[in-house]
């Protein structure tokens, strides 16, 4: 008994203790069931190419005092830009920028003495220095996790600045590197609020099924502020149940009850109401219960053996050319992947908005949730093991109540020859089934050879990695040395289920006019072709527990220059920007029907 109160607490302390890198907090979980006032809207900017406003303390928003005096710079007379949203997509000065852009939002507020006021950021792309009535509350690093800053005691009666200098250049030892096949939206792309809390509140809890049970529910929750010895309720109306349990002196009380639950899948994805009470605060949540594991070579929902339907989506709104954030375009982007027949969407490449994830978990959609960790990671610099953590402490925190959260990936095609990369990745995945055992643990790789008609699938992660996620592209990257039907395997870890995580190429909609069988013409033919000999190689694949199509609309890439058919765009979409569908999108939609 005594370890296992370790073991949980342990869970809670890793959380804490690598809340954001330099000071910001860890983020509260479930801000919209807090007492919230938005500061979403139009935020005033200075933007700054060379970085001259730090220099100049743009946050102390000077004003001459004198005649002779005069300040270069000013927020007042600048552009405005929506919070939330990218500032790539707002304004035509800033479509490429990568660099820095400074922030300010005026606000009142009144905060009642026995009150305490956090500002909490959804996201910022990439580092954040935030200032509060030019004072500053401190950095954030990391473009697509929440943080926050508690300001009781520093906020002001009555009107208040905030200024945030948003910085979205890449960074040689950032998470993701500098190397990437996506769009670099920087900005503010996520909601900001402020949270009012009673001086003790429920700052975190976990509320999922036990690894392996249908009925047992465990996990903990975990108080902030002085009272912390109270009394706790856990609370599902539907299933009659009150579970009372206490905190001990630090804040902390440990959750175990059973239920019989109706169980959360695809075809029917149940969500009770839980409300989780301590004296002084009470919060109410939507989940649901289910299990999720691998047994030998197969996948398990339920306890019931189950084939991942799944598809690539990138976190942009491909018609709009601008970061997806809303409730509406998660709705969007969800509906296509629904009508194309999935149960799982993998969320690549970093960790998507809440939206995106709440809305899939209703929709009976599985989620797969990704850390920023893609290709050219700088695995030996002595800061980026922090960085490892810190993100994966936010996604996993954020993200551990949605029973719709099947897998954590934690890397995405890391090379095995980068110098500690398997130290690195091996450690990470300890931290993350230390802080989660429930769910799947996978990496994606692509390192195996194609040779003679075979795939050698090897890597020292596939160790850790409970799938073996293999990102192929037969057909593009390399022509089909054989028949389909015919491809060999030469798997590493020959008793685990393999998915294929990636697989596809490009195609324009409408591109008809070049030779159908030549790739240079980016026909719908080509890619078609791609799928239909797919399909074919994957009824013989052995272990197959899954398939990801690379991916579902086509999506901004500046390394994407072909004039004539990119014009900027990776067009490995089964829909076009527009959600045209291209004739690649029925072979999988056929597929998904059968399986
Ligand atoms: C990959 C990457 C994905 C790329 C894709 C492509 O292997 O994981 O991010 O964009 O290939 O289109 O080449």
């Amino acid at each position: 008994m005594k370890t296992e109160v370790k073991e949980w607490m342990l869970v809670f302390l890793i959380f804490i203790f690598f809340a954001g890198s330099a000071n910001a907090q860890t983020a509260m979980i479930n801000v919209q069931a807090r007492k919230t006032t938005s500061l979403n809207g139009k935020w005033t900017v200075i933007i700054d190419p060379i970085g001259v406003g730090e220099g100049k303390q743009v946050w102390q928003e000077k004003k001459s005092q004198k005649k002779t005096d005069f300040v270069e710079y000013s927020f007042e007379g600048g552009p405005e830009l929506q919070v939330p949203g990218d500032f790539n997509s707002q304004l035509c000065e800033l479509t490429y920028f990568e660099g820095t852009v400074w922030y300010k939002k005026q606000f009142n507020y009144s905060v009642k003495a026995d009150k305490r006021l956090f500002l909490h950021f959804g996201a910022v792309n990439y580092l954040a220095d935030v200032y509060l009535n030019g004072e500053k509350l401190g950095s954030h690093e990391g473009g697509f996790t929440p943080f926050q800053f508690e300001i009781t005691g520093k906020v002001k009666d009555g009107s208040n600045t905030i200024v945030v200098k948003v910085d979205n250049k890449r960074l040689g030892n950032g998470l993701p590197g500098t190397g990437y096949d996506w769009f670099n939206y920087g900005g503010i792309t996520r909601d900001v609020d402020l949270i009012e809390t009673n001086e003790t509140f429920v700052e975190d809890y976990f509320i999922q099924l036990k690894k392996g049970s249908l009925n047992t529910v465990s996990g903990w929750v975990k108080l902030n502020g002085n009272k912390l010895k109270q009394d706790i309720v856990v609370k599902i109306p539907e299933q009659n149940l009150e579970y009372r349990t206490k905190t001990d002196k630090e804040g902390w009380a440990k959750l175990e009850f059973n239920s019989a639950f109706k169980l959360w899948s695809p075809e029917k994805p149940k969500l009770y109401k839980v409300m989780v009470e301590s004296e002084t605060d009470t919060v109410a949540d939507e989940i649901g219960f289910r299990s999720v594991e691998v047994q030998g070579n197969k996948v398990l929902l339920n306890n019931k053996e189950i084939f991942l339907k799944a598809v690539n989506i990138h976190e942009e709104n491909p018609s709009k050319a601008a970061r997806a954030y809303t409730a509406e375009d998660a709705g969007m982007l969800l509906n296509a992947a629904k009508e194309l027949g999935c149960n799982l969407v993998r969320l690549v490449h970093y960790p998507h908005n809440e939206n995106m994830v709440k809305q899939a978990e209703r929709m009976g959609i599985m989620v797969w949730d990704e850390l920023p960790v893609y290709q050219h990671i700088q695995f030996s610099d002595s800061l980026v093991p922090q960085k490892l953590e810190t993100m994966l402490n936010e996604m996993v925190r954020r993200d551990k109540n949605r029973c719709g959260v099947a897998i954590w990936c934690l890397s995405n095609e890391t090379y095995p020859g980068t110098p500690n990369r398997n130290e690195a990745l091996i450690e990470l995945t300890q931290k993350c089934r230390a802080l989660d055992s429930t769910r799947l643990i996978v990496h994606v790789i692509n390192t195996h050879g194609y040779n003679n008609n075979t795939f050698k699938v090897w890597d020292p992660l596939y160790n850790y990695s409970e799938l073996i996620a293999i990102n192929e592209y037969v057909g593009w990257y390399k022509p089909w040395q054989g028949k389909p039907s015919e491809t060999k395997w030469d798997v590493v870890c020959p008793d685990k289920p393999v998915f294929i995580s990636e697989f596809g190429g490009e195609a324009k909609y409408g591109s008809n006019e070049g030779p159908g069988d030549e790739a240079a013409y980016w026909t719908e033919e080509y890619q078609q072709q791609i799928y239909v000999n797919q399909i074919e190689m994957f009824g013989s694949t052995p272990n197959l527990c899954g398939v990801c199509p690379w991916l579902l609309f086509d999506y901004r890439s500046l390394k994407r220059m072909n004039q004539v058919y990119q014009n900027g765009y990776n067009r490995k979409g089964l829909l076009s920007e527009h959600g045209e569908k291209k004739r690649a999108w029925y072979i999988v939609h056929e597929y998904y029907k059968r399986k």
